[in-house]
């Protein structure tokens, strides 16, 4: 399992906490995603094996918020 923090633009409440962690945890090989508001990013525990950050990245993106990697 890989850890990373994406950095994520534009979420604001508990709504985007869910649509964004929703998202991640619909892909295949992501265990966990815990966005922090405050800090502007999520933590993802992942399989490398199984999910890329590209993939991650246009999930995000999909709800509508901005990742700077
Ligand atoms: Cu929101």
């Amino acid at each position: 399992m890989e850890k990373k923090t994406l950095n994520v633009q534009g979420m604001t409440c508990g709504h985007c906490k869910m649509a964004v962690e929703g998202a991640l945890k619909k892909l295949d090989g992501v265990s966990s995603a815990e966005v922090n508001l405050e800090a502007a990013n999520v933590a993802v525990t992942y399989d490398e094996s199984k999910v890329t950050v590209e993939a991650m990245k246009e999930a995000i993106e999909d709800q509508g918020y901005e990742v700077v990697l």
